[in-house]
């Protein structure tokens, strides 16, 4: 997409895009979720994706992206993130794949695990250079919010619809964030303790901050995104140790982490627009 992000030169200057009708003014998309909108109509409107993956034709990329979402029955906000994120993810130019990472069961959900496990998955497959973790519920509004690494650990969500765009809190790391392979690498990943809602982004920060990395953001007019309604979901309760675990962080990053992820993986299977990997927990507090 014109050129940014090193992936090459782009053919279309900013007005032709706009005449185009591919990007908006300003990199602004509108939104719109059809209520009756089917996995399949997706599918059909994007032909170039196979098994969730998808490279330029025009450019080679300078990263391999990999965009991690967690999931448990969330099926029509995972519908409409493919339906926003696959087109978005092209104007970018960027040569990515997409997995869902899926818990079973009805014990408590762990957020931070899932990504785990969809880091150590992914990098079964193909050698990432990046990693988007993202909340399936969050959809990029502005094409010029790369979904790209940089030298330092970024948070793309600066605002949502719901706080009126505005940061939530300053240290706030949570709904979508890049690390490169090597940065996720170097923190030993997320908490595997946090069970239940609140606490694992804080966690992450704060192994990113220990590591003396930098958290970098777009700015607020690029770093919008809309969050589709939702209530909290059973078994996703709020977490009540996760001031108790955030202070414990230092102590325990190192044996907490990737390095300890003990999972059961049941599927791996590849459907046209992403990889799903289901996995159970047999430990929940
Ligand atoms: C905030 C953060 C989120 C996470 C969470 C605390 C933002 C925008 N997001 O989200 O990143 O830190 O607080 O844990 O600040 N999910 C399911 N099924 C479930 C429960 C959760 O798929 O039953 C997944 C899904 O991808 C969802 C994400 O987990 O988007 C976060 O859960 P949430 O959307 O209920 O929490 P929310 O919006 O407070
Ligand atoms: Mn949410």
């Amino acid at each position: 997409l014109l050129g940014i992000g090193g992936h090459g030169q782009s053919r279309v200057s900013p007005a032709d895009a706009v005449l185009t009708g591919n990007i908006y003014p300003g990199g602004q998309n509108k939104l719109v979720f059809k209520p009756d909108l089917t996995l399949e109509e997706v599918q059909a409107k994007n032909p170039k994706v196979s098994r969730g993956r998808y490279r330029p034709e025009e450019c080679k990329a300078l990263q391999r992206v990999a965009v991690l979402i967690p999931h448990r029955n969330r099926e029509k906000h995972l519908i409409y993130l493919l339906e926003h994120l696959h087109p978005f993810l092209q104007r970018q130019q960027l040569d990515y794949g997409i997995y869902v990472i899926h818990q079973t069961g009805s014990k408590k959900f762990n957020r931070a695990k899932l990504l785990n496990v969809g880091y150590l998955e992914a990098l079964k497959e193909e050698n990432w250079d990046c990693f988007i973790f993202h909340d399936v519920d969050l959809v990029p509004e502005n094409d010029f919010n790369l979904y790209t690494c940089g030298d330092q650990p970024k948070h793309l969500v600066v605002g949502r619809n719901s706080t009126g765009y505005r940061l939530r809190y300053s240290k706030y790391f949570g709904g979508v964030t890049a690390l490169s392979r090597e940065q996720f690498f170097k923190v030993n990943g997320f908490s595997n303790n946090y069970w239940g809602w609140g606490g694992e982004d804080d966690d992450l920060r704060l192994r990113v901050e220990l590591h003396k990395m930098k958290i970098s953001r777009p700015k607020p007019d690029v770093g919008k995104y809309t969050m589709i309604f939702h209530t909290r979901d059973k078994g996703n309760e709020v977490n009540g140790s996760r001031m108790k675990l955030l202070q414990q962080m230092s102590r325990v990053w190192k044996t907490d982490g990737l390095s300890s992820c003990s999972y059961r993986l049941l599927s791996v299977e590849h459907n046209p627009l992403y990889a799903n990997i289901t996995v159970d927990f047999w430990t929940a507090a």
